[in-house]
């Protein structure tokens, strides 16, 4: 089997780490935009302020979920650098930048929509009209270019009204507050979006609940619960969607863990089994429409108790998602020997080292295999389209005589993509398209700094949030239009 004629081929992007322009035109605080930058080895703060009190300081965020203070709110703090609030400004510079999407022959783009861009605090009664329109005007550019949107409801932007009132996702009332939401943009934008992903890295809940859906106060039992709401909330937006406009699709949006066991010991393989359990969980309810017995008899010894409704598992079971996208940059190793447990970094998933493979400046391992591996896992698991969302090489460019030769990129790139294409080609694999992350600069997720660079286009802007703004094209911008053009051919 070749790649599809129509793969789509893209980039992708969230608000949040992209647009900038965090208060203007009516829009409200996310969740992400009281978190401040951090580095290699200093973790991202989230500023708080004691209403009562006035006291104010911050926790960080790390890899596991973070409790606030008593008393204590999320808020922007005098004195604090907030990447989102300019990002790399695509609210101003949209045009520009679709422009050079264009170019490199993009089919489609992944965005997301700023929830508190349209729902300024999460509970109004009415859409924010210019948050509206913004999009509007994006949506038409994309149009003009025969660009594809794929579009994120949530990704890391719950508003921050929602947190601070509600708890976050913990509270059902969220629920209806987001499908809202949904309904709102999906009607405006019939005709110009048809595929739709409910929530981004929705298995992140468990690791970064404040950042994966505004939970203050993260026992296992409230993570529990906000997972469940979101996956109840999937379900009406999946069914909403296919009223809407029978065109529609909706996706999962997974973070997929890749774990090897470093030995052959059999203990190792369990551990394997265990820790992939913590990431498939998520997409077994999602995309396979049920709760694990895994997971059930987790939540049993445990002691959690979901509050839930029969209607909720009907719904999870109907209405599942229509394709399953997945991030995937790295892969970690586990072991049962604790001698053997090293320092590795990675994405989300703290590991061992795996001595065959190179790791990124942030201590991500580049490993060329790893797309074809998650394709191959979830197709065999679910058999629905897949649909790579997220993949590239995080790094530091350096502009010389007005050029950036990536080539580390590139070489990066090339051996990534060569896997998914082993995917579709050797194994059979339903592969919808490919959208790299951050196709022009942006802000860092997990670190906020602006140097973790992943685009083809170069956005002049510093950690310290000096530059220019000015974009430059790189060279591997000249490499995926050829590739993209070849369809995957001329690697
Ligand atoms: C994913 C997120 C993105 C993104 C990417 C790269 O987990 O969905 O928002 O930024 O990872 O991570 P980082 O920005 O931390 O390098």
């Amino acid at each position: 089997m070749e790649l599809k004629k129509d793969f789509l081929w893209g980039g992708a992007t969230a608000a949040n780490q992209y647009e900038g322009a965090y208060d203007e035109d009516g829009k409200g605080l996310s969740t992400a935009d009281v978190m401040t930058q951090g580095s290699l080895h200093e973790a991202r703060k989230i500023t708080w302020k004691n209403i009562k009190t006035g006291e104010v300081g911050y926790v960080e965020m790390g890899m596991k979920p973070i409790k606030f203070p008593e008393g204590a709110v999320p808020a922007v703090i005098k004195g604090y650098y907030y990447p989102s609030h300019v990002a790399t400004d695509f609210y101003h510079r949209y045009k520009e930048d679709i422009k050079y999407m264009a170019d490199m022959g993009f089919k489609t783009f992944r965005m997301s929509i700023n929830w508190s861009r349209i729902f300024p605090n999460g509970d109004d009664r009415e859409p924010n009209d210019k948050g509206l329109e913004f999009y509007d005007k994006v949506f038409k550019e994309l149009k003009k270019y025969n660009i594809e949107p794929l579009v994120t409801l949530s990704h890391y932007e719950t508003p921050l009204n929602l947190a601070i009132k509600y708890g976050g996702w913990v509270d059902r009332r969220v629920i209806d507050f987001y499908v809202k939401y949904a309904e709102t943009v999906m009607k405006r934008y019939k005709g110009l979006v048809k595929y739709w992903l409910t929530f981004n890295e929705i298995n992140v809940m468990s690791m970064m609940p404040y950042m994966g859906g505004g939970v203050m106060d993260p026992t296992p039992q409230n993570i529990a619960q906000a997972a469940h709401n979101q996956f109840v909330a999937s379900a009406k937006v999946v069914k909403l969607a296919h009223e809407i406009d029978p065109e529609n699709k909706v996706g999962q949006m997974l973070a997929f863990a890749a774990v090897y066991p470093l030995t052959p010991d059999p203990k190792d393989q369990i551990k394997v089994i265990e820790d992939m359990h913590q990431t498939l969980f998520y997409s077994d309810v999602q995309t396979g429409g049920r709760y694990p017995e895994y997971k059930l008899e987790e939540y049993k010894r445990e002691g959690i108790k979901l509050d839930d409704t029969p209607e909720d598992y009907d719904l999870i079971k109907k209405y599942s998602a229509d394709f399953l996208s997945f991030s995937c940059y790295s892969s970690s190793v586990t072991t049962t020997h604790k001698d053997k447990i090293g320092e590795s970094r990675g994405n989300f998933v703290m590991g061992v080292k795996n001595p065959y493979l190179k790791e990124s400046d942030w201590g991500w391992a580049t490993d060329p295999e790893v797309l074809r591996y998650a394709l191959n896992t979830l197709w065999d698991r679910y058999h629905k389209p897949l649909w790579i969302v997220e993949n590239g090489l995080g790094a530091v460019d350096k502009v010389e005589d007005g050029k950036i030769h990536d080539d580390y990129r590139i070489e990066y790139l090339q051996e990534n993509i060569a896997s998914f294409i082993k995917a579709v080609e050797v194994d059979g694999i339903d592969l919808m398209g490919y959208t790299s992350w951050g196709c022009i600069d942006l802000v860092s997720a997990g670190t906020g700094q602006m140097s973790k660079r992943y685009g083809y286009v170069y956005v002049d802007r510093d950690d310290e949030g000096n530059g220019s703004l000015d974009r430059i094209p790189k060279d591997s911008f000249y490499w995926y239009k050829k590739v993209i053009a070849s369809n995957g051919k001329d690697l």
